[in-house]
């Protein structure tokens, strides 16, 4: 075991450099070549890496600190013997484009300071370090533009840093031969610029790599004078005609390649970090904004339906924090699978579709004397019927009339269904479930009532497949054996309405002379109003309840 102190490795010109993330903490185990911290200069920003592995045993910078070669980053306890300090070794080629060794020691014309060219000049990647194959990532000039001495032409990024790509010369754009996603590399033709020379040259800046910066890279043709681009510290701001380099997304190489992991769009997430600098805990909460509905990425609002809106979450307060311990005793304990599953649809249904519910009535005076006498007569048989049978059965005679209710919305469209498969709610000790009774239209009350009760065994006993639970038409949610006068049945997506049953109860009825006793069944049907208009959901609910009230209607 070795305590060692992990530096700064020689990072080039770059001088005082800021530190902008700390992407360890003490307790860490680390890897050789992982990244440390984020340092960021105006041009670049690079992540350090650990020279060697360990343990980290705690950071010596924090946040906003300024960082140079030699400055210790954190120490580390190593499975190494060795001494009590150890140097880093020579900046791994991995690091940064502005880490080659002999960077800082190199003589480097800056192209400000060289003659100014005039004709054609091809611009070539300068010598970057041992990168191979950087991806470009954001263009910053366009053809035409008047480019100065040391302006950003392009970004590149490898998985440790990302820095801007300056013109060496000034004059004008001539062409740009280097596309979003391109893979370059050192000696690339990359621009060509009609020299001119410039107004007033920037002040010799030093370049923090590419020690050819200012010699040929390649067989010179003869009409241009090449010339490599050197990334430059402390170049002047850019020119009004470029793009500005904060359209692209203020954010470390590491949680660049987090995002695109992720599919984030790094340019729609508001980035936290200092100077508004996005971290890895933005984009997480990007992406857990937009999985909750509560955000869109554009390209999600740009899909949005022909009718407009901009469809941008909910912006809702955030969830109330309270710590209920402080007003007596409470015990936590984590929701059953069954409900964080069915709360999620239930929170999405709710959430998009726009529910009206239509409260009715039917009379099944004659319909329970019927079911009553009809478990008398199959009592040996073993099969229980419920008014929920005969309801099943009745709501197929609706959804045969009203085939909107039998349907679902895809798109711009609506799908009618053929099939009458009908799902029921059942509760269960692990939560609600919905079973599908599958072709309730082929099937009689008693074989009905025979699969209803299978189901809901299997429901009870968690013993539900998935296709036990699929290809629903229409859900009735049956609470008549519990109690309650009405409620507001969630609809059970992607139907279009659903059907709740509360208790049947004895009540006066008026029938044009006297009051008599009518056993009566209460109805919420709830229906997506996008789909079904409010007069055809009374109608539905009425028909329903004159099925019920004299069965021979179904016949008919
Ligand atoms: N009015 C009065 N009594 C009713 C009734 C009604 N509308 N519906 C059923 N009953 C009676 C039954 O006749 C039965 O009485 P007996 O025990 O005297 O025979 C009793 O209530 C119990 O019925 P049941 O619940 O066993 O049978 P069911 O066919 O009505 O329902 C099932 C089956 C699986 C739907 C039911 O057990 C269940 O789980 N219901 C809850 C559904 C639910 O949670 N919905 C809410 C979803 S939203 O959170």
């Amino acid at each position: 075991m070795a305590l060692i102190q992990i530096q700064v490795p020689d990072i080039g010109d770059f001088d005082e450099v800021g530190v902008i993330e700390l992407l360890v903490k003490p307790g860490d185990t680390v890897a050789v070549e992982q990244s440390l911290i984020t340092v960021e200069s105006d041009k670049a920003s690079m992540e350090i890496p650990s020279s060697h592995a360990g343990v980290v045993k705690s950071l010596a910078v924090k946040l906003g600190d300024k960082v140079k070669q030699g400055t210790v980053i954190c120490e580390l306890e190593t499975a190494d013997a060795g001494g009590e300090v150890q140097k880093p070794a020579a900046a791994p080629a991995a690091q940064a484009p502005a880490a080659s060794e002999n960077v800082a020691s190199a003589p480097v014309a800056a192209p400000a300071a060289a003659p100014a060219p005039t004709g054609s000049i091809e611009v070539r990647l300068p010598d970057i370090g041992d990168f191979k194959d950087v991806a470009v990532i954001e263009l910053l000039a366009k053809v035409g533009d008047s480019i100065r001495v040391e302006q950003s032409l392009f970004t590149v990024e490898s998985d440790k840093a990302s820095m801007e790509i300056p013109s060496p010369v000034a004059g004008v754009l001539k062409e740009l031969k280097v596309q979003l996603g391109d893979k370059v590399n050192i000696g690339d033709l990359v621009a060509v610029i009609e020299g001119s020379a410039p107004a007033s040259a920037p002040a010799p800046a030093p370049a923090p790599a590419a020690a050819p910066a200012a010699a040929p890279v390649a067989a010179t043709p003869a009409t241009a004078a090449p010339v490599a681009a050197a990334p430059v510290q402390g170049a002047p701001a850019h020119n009004p005609t470029v793009a500005p380099t904060g359209q692209l997304p203020h954010a470390s190489p590491s949680v660049r390649k987090f995002a695109r992991e992720l599919g984030v769009p790094l340019a729609e997430v508001k980035g936290t970090g200092a100077k508004g600098r996005i971290t890895a805990e933005d984009v997480q909460a990007f992406t857990r904004a937009v999985m909750a509905g509560t955000a869109q990425t554009q390209a999600q609002a740009a899909k949005a339906p022909a009718g407009g809106g901009t469809g941008v979450g909910l912006d809702l307060l955030p969830w109330p924090k309270v710590d209920f311990a402080k007003f007596g005793a409470v015990e936590r304990k984590d929701l059953s699978r069954i409900k964080k599953i069915s709360g999620a649809n239930l929170h999405r249904n709710w959430v998009m579709i726009p529910h009206v519910t239509n409260n009715d009535e039917a009379d099944i005076t004659e319909l329970e004397a019927f079911r009553v006498q009809t478990n008398k007569e199959n009592e040996k048989s073993g099969v229980k019927v419920t008014m929920l049978a005969f309801v099943i059965k009745a709501v197929v005679a609706a959804l045969k009339k009203f085939p909107e209710f039998n349907a679902s919305l895809d798109g711009d469209a609506l799908v009618y269904k053929q099939y009458f498969h009908i799902g029921f709610a059942a509760d269960t000790p692990n939560g609600l479930v919905v079973p599908v009774l599958k072709d309730a239209d082929k099937k009689g009350i008693l074989q009905i009532s025979a699969e209803m009760s299978e189901l809901a065994k299997k429901a009870r006993d968690g013993k539900l497949g998935a296709a036990d639970m699929q290809g629903g038409c229409f859900s009735i949610s049956s609470l008549g054996g519990i109690g309650g006068t009405h409620f507001t049945p969630i609809i059970n997506a992607p139907e279009v309405a659903i059907l709740g049953l509360s208790k049947s109860a004895m009540k006066p009825v008026w029938d044009g002379k006297q009051f008599v006793p009518r056993l009566t069944l209460p109805l919420s049907l709830s229906y997506d109003h996008r789909v079904i208009d409010g007069a055809a959901a009374a109608r539905f609910n009425a028909y329903l309840g004159q099925v019920l009230a004299d069965y021979r209607r179904i016949l008919l």
